[in-house]
């Protein structure tokens, strides 16, 4: 039975990970810095397989106990701080988790395997915001990165890490360059959930206005839960490599919102309000990827577009209202 380790596996994409490993056979082990994450039993009642193991990027030591237990064959590094937002305001914890977290995991594999890196299959959540206001588009492997936030800059660091650590020590490593995925398990701080939460609740009575930042961003957006398909079939070929995951199309903020509010037959124009608060200190404009090399060698290619999205989104988000009324919540 191969063995797979997750760090961030109580995020969206480590459960969509951690449940299709699982169901592919896979005996799966994540590593959660603590027992206090609220969303540890959300995992457990999901994947009740997984094996959850304590340790913490900000600590190398603690890694390899996690690596000691676990003996994975595949390593998903997902674990960050993952909120472009917050990174303004946190730069320096940005840096240390998401940044100097790669170099830490990847120093703990190299230790542990006794410098045999190659017997270890490792997959680093690269991101589109490493490509930030770059001028080319749409963005490829090889665009050149202009992040735009300390969490690019951050995720540009870790990028180059596993490739450093790919030239220098053989690792068998991956990055997989993700642009904008989301699901009904998306963060409620993210734009999209953000969205697709309050329509549910405007439309139940529950909250009179929706208050964003810059609504003219565009973004490339995807469903999460077939993104970690694409994670896990890099560490399935012959040699490792660098992959754009992407949809192909770009939409902004503000047809995310059209599009949502449309859906349950009502007119965003009435319920949005433009908050400065959630302006960033520098933005990212537009981001669109191009997955073609994803298609060619991964055989990988995104069925579920933009309104199938927002429209599946929404639905749960629905649904979920619905059932918390149910049960007295
Ligand atoms: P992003 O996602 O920064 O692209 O990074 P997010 O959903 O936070 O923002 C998308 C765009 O929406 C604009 N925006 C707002 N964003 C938030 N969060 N809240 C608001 O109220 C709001 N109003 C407008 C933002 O300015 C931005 O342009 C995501 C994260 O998941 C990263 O971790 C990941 O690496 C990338 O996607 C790919």
């Amino acid at each position: 039975m191969p063995r797979a380790l997750i760090t961030g596996i109580t995020g969206q994409d480590g459960l969509y990970l951690a449940e299709f490993l699982s169901e592919k056979g896979y005996e799966v082990f994540g590593m959660v810095r603590g027992q206090q994450n609220p969303k540890i039993p959300i995992v457990e009642e999901l994947i009740p397989s997984v094996q959850l193991l304590e340790g913490d990027l900000r600590d190398l030591s603690s890694m390899l106990g996690v690596l000691e237990v676990a003996q994975p064959d595949e390593i998903y590094n997902l674990g960050a701080m993952s909120f472009v937002g917050l990174s303004f305001r946190q730069p320096e914890l940005t840096g240390d988790i998401t940044g100097m977290g790669v170099l830490r995991i990847l120093e703990a594999v190299r230790i542990h395997t006794q410098g045999q890196m190659e017997r270890v299959r490792f997959y680093q959540a690269s991101s589109s915001e490493m490509f930030g206001a770059t001028s080319e588009s749409p963005q490829h492997e090889t665009t050149q990165f202009h992040p735009r936030s300390p969490y690019g800059v951050a995720k540009v660091f870790g990028h180059y890490m596993t490739q450093n650590y790919r030239e220098s020590y053989n690792a068998w490593a991956c990055s997989g360059i993700l642009f904008n995925h989301e699901s009904p398990r998306r963060g409620e701080t993210f734009v999209t959930r953000k969205i697709t939460r309050a329509v549910a609740r405007i439309q139940a009575g529950l909250q009179a206005k929706l208050y964003l930042g810059n609504l003219d961003a565009k973004r490339d957006w995807g469903y999460a839960k077939e993104y970690v398909e694409a994670m896990w079939l890099m560490l399935q070929q012959p040699e490792p490599g660098d992959y754009v995951i992407a949809t192909g199309e770009s939409h902004s903020v503000r047809e995310f919102l059209e599009e949502a509010f449309a859906h349950v037959g009502l007119d965003w124009e009435q319920y949005v309000e433009i908050d400065p608060k959630y302006y960033r200190p520098a933005e990212v404009d537009q981001l669109v990827g191009d997955a073609s090399k994803a298609k060619a060698v991964l055989g990988w290619t995104p069925n579920t577009r933009f309104k199938d999205l927002v429209r599946l989104m929404v639905d749960a988000d629905q649904a979920e209202l619905i059932a918390r009324r149910q049960g007295g919540a």
